[in-house]
């Protein structure tokens, strides 16, 4: 066989290597861990290599230990955010591995001062901002600070427009990463009329969305390359 051949197969087992050790974690139903294996991928997980093990020790319970891999990505995401007024900006999500996310936050056309900023659950703009939802809770929790123990992980606090009504912030935050369960891709920043009140301003509307009033602009976060 020629050699080009045998090169061309053997990057054809690499990459096939390589797109089935990408998927994680691998479960078992506990009836029959031979016969229905089932693979769950993830949304995103850049390079993740797998050493091989006995087929035994990974039939145990993986979620009582991590899974030996190695994931090292830098994660890149944007949010083009537009709405029924002059408000438009772009917000730009970065993230190494598995820490915290960097969100780069450049909204124009507001009004000066604070503005309630949310990543809200849904990325369906088809009704507009409101069809976003309610913000982004996966924990259950009530309304608060992006410092706060009890808040919505998509609670980000306000951001505040200068004289020109341009805002311009980094925030940097451990609970909207860009993969795994609790992953923000897909879901939409959505900024406000009126300011946070971060849970403490006494009004009905606090504990649920820090009644910032209107929605102004939204954007569905979406992965950008690096
Ligand atoms: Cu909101
Ligand atoms: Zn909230």
């Amino acid at each position: 066989m020629q050699a080009a051949a045998v090169a061309a197969m053997a990057a054809q087992i690499l990459s096939f290597t390589a797109a089935a050790t990408a998927q994680q974690p691998i479960l078992f139903h506990s009836s029959n861990p031979a016969t229905h294996l089932s693979l769950q991928s993830s949304s995103f997980h850049g390079v993740s290599l797998k050493f091989p093990r006995q087929f035994s020790a990974l039939s145990t319970s993986v979620s009582s230990r991590k899974p030996l891999t190695i994931v090292a990505a830098t994660k890149k995401a944007v949010a083009v955010l537009k709405g029924n007024s002059q408000v438009e900006g772009v917000v730009t999500l970065t993230q190494d591995d598995d820490g915290p996310t960097s969100v780069n936050v450049k909204i124009t056309g507001l009004t000066p001062g604070k503005h309630g900023f949310h990543l809200h659950e849904y990325g369906d703009t088809t009704n507009g901002c409101i069809s976003t939802g309610a913000h982004f809770n996966p924990k259950g929790l009530t309304h608060g600070a992006p410092e706060d123990e009890i808040r919505h992980a998509g609670d980000l606090g306000n951001i505040v427009a200068n004289a020109e009504g341009v805002a311009e912030a980094t925030i940097v935050d451990s609970q909207i990463p860009l993969s795994g369960p609790h992953s923000v891709v897909g879901r939409a920043f959505v900024v406000h009329e009126l300011e946070d009140d971060l849970g403490k301003g006494g009004h009905e509307l606090s504990l649920t969305t820090g009644n910032a009033g209107g929605r102004l602009a939204c954007g569905v976060v979406g992965l950008t390359p690096l």
